[in-house]
């Protein structure tokens, strides 16, 4: 297993679109228990693939509070939305710091591939199904800072590259 480097906004890989994934094979099931250990590792309930500049259709989520309750989804596609929505605080892994306020589904049955290859659906709500949600944004390239404001998703942009400037600038001083 290993921790794999996860991507920070305003990177423009995170805006890549994803492609399915054609087999559910060895390289997968490793991608996914490297992507389970650097969620966990960064203290996440979700990551998708994109995060860590694999552009495949994978998300693996956990929000269960003793942490192991793993939910792996590949290739997944929403097959119900319900009317009823939520307004609910975002954070991001790949923008350190920001939470901000989203709307979303307050419940979503989302069909997927499960880490054996088989298909199955679940119907999930609450921090789940927004989580849900939050992911498979990530594998259309779509970063949560996109529903904010533009003055908003402006100044999110300018303190994230001031940030990667100072990061830099730290490990020049070493
Ligand atoms: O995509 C990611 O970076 C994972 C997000 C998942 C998430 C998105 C929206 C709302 C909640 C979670 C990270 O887990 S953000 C960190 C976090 C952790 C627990 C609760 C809220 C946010
Ligand atoms: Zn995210």
């Amino acid at each position: 297993m290993a921790l794999l480097n996860i991507l920070r906004y305003p990177d423009p890989r995170l805006h890549k679109v994803a492609k399915p994934v054609a087999a559910v094979d060895a390289r997968i099931r490793e991608l996914i228990g490297d992507m389970l250990e650097t969620m966990y590792d960064a203290e996440g309930i979700g990551l998708a693939a994109t995060q860590v500049d694999v552009h495949e259709r994978v998300i693996v989520i956990d929000t269960s509070e003793k942490r192991d309750q793993p939910l792996v989804l590949i290739n997944p596609e929403l097959v119900w939305r319900s009317d009823a929505r939520v307004l609910g605080e975002e954070g991001c892994l790949s923008v350190p710091q920001i939470y901000d306020k989203v709307e979303r589904h307050a419940a979503v049955t989302v069909a997927a591939l499960d880490r054996a290859g088989q298909r199955f659906e679940r119907e999930v709500e609450g921090l789940t199904a927004v989580c849900v949600q939050h992911e498979m944004d990530h594998l259309v390239g779509k970063v949560f800072v996109e529903y904010l404001s533009p003055l908003k998703r402006d100044r999110v942009r300018a303190k994230m590259l001031k940030r990667a400037r100072e990061e830099q600038q730290e490990r020049q001083k070493v």
